[in-house]
């Protein structure tokens, strides 16, 4: 080639390569937006939450159908009515599977109706009817303080809590009823009924949320939650962003880097039914006691809470809420 053909060649690759190089931008595609969000405390009061635990397990077992339930029922949609913009009880019916039905009693309060950005905040209340766990007396119900009231007590203080420093969010708070009703040997529908119902029959109609947080025995003395199986699956990206404001609160003690294996619970039917992205925050050790050795046992009573794991979760999910 001739000396003239590479330098016209050269120039031309010279030329190219200068074009690739950055242009100065349009000002307004590369503006930094400052989206200027109201500086909040992240608060908490444990002594708080540990009193809403307390006041559902004093009214006995909510067992479905019972006296204890129905006070307990109206006694959360007081609480929720206090602290958010509406509160109301979702009457429904499910079949329990074993024959007959039983009547659903989901109880939600709403905060900022009219955002369109919204999370979904969601614990079970009912108790199960039988701690067949237990050696002694399986045929009897427990107190249900873990499972079952911990979940509720956190969301009622995060409610309170976010009357005082209201969120840019729109926030739904839902209370699951005839969770625990379920057959381990039976069918996977036997468990759930309460958020089974909801998903299909969501309390407005073509409900969304960009994403949902399940609580479920969030009391235990160091309780870990593991990563759960079917909230990685379907909301990966919001168990990321929980444990790493968990972290970030400093408690990655309790939020701990482990994968846990999959557990049916009622987020399972909000993703598969209703499509949210949901994780639960759930005390499960593969390797240990599982969900911990007082399930469904009568040691699940309020000497196994501690305002401790209560505050953890809470300011994580208090956090969580006002950062949206
Ligand atoms: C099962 O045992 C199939 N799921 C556990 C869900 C549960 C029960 N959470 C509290 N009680
Ligand atoms: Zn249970």
């Amino acid at each position: 080639m001739k000396l003239t053909n590479i330098l016209v060649v050269f120039s031309f690759i010279l030329f190219t390569l200068a074009g690739c190089q950055d242009q100065p931008k349009d000002s307004t595609s590369d503006e930094i937006r400052t989206e200027t969000k109201k500086p909040f405390t992240v608060k908490f009061d444990a002594d708080s939450a540990y009193r809403y635990v307390q006041e559902q397990v004093d009214f006995g077992p909510r067992v479905p159908g019972t006296g204890a339930h129905g006070r307990t029922a109206l006694y959360l949609q007081n609480k929720l009515a206090q602290f958010c913009d509406t509160a109301f009880i979702q009457y429904g019916s499910m079949p329990t599977g074993r024959g007959g039905d039983v009547a659903i009693n989901n109880i939600i309060g709403i905060l900022n109706p009219e955002q369109t950005k919204r999370i979904l905040l969601c614990a079970h209340w009912d108790t199960r009817p039988m701690a067949d766990q237990d050696k002694e007396r399986p045929t009897t119900p427990a107190d249900g303080a873990n499972d079952g009231a911990s979940g509720v007590g956190v969301l009622l203080e995060i409610a309170r809590q976010l009357q005082e420093q209201r969120p840019d969010a729109g926030v739904d708070i839902v209370f699951f009823d005839a969770e625990d009703m379920g057959d381990s040997r039976g069918e996977p529908t036997t468990w759930c009924l309460g958020s089974q119902y909801w998903s299909k029959t969501p309390h407005k109609p073509n409900y969304v949320a960009r994403f949902g947080i399940l609580l479920d025995m969030v009391g235990a003395e160091n309780a870990r939650f593991a990563i759960e199986g079917n909230s990685w699956r379907y909301a990966q990206p919001y168990v990321k962003q929980v444990w790493n404001t968990a972290a970030a609160l400093g408690h990655a003690n309790h939020f701990v880097n482990y994968h846990g294996g999959e557990i049916l619970d009622d987020h399972v039917f909000v993703n598969q039914i209703r499509g949210i992205p949901t994780l639960d925050i759930i005390q499960y050790d593969a390797s240990g006691s599982g969900f911990g050795d007082f399930w469904h046992t009568h040691d699940d009573n309020m000497s196994g809470i501690h305002r401790s794991t209560l505050k953890a979760v809470g300011e994580t999910v208090f956090k969580v809420v006002m950062d949206l």
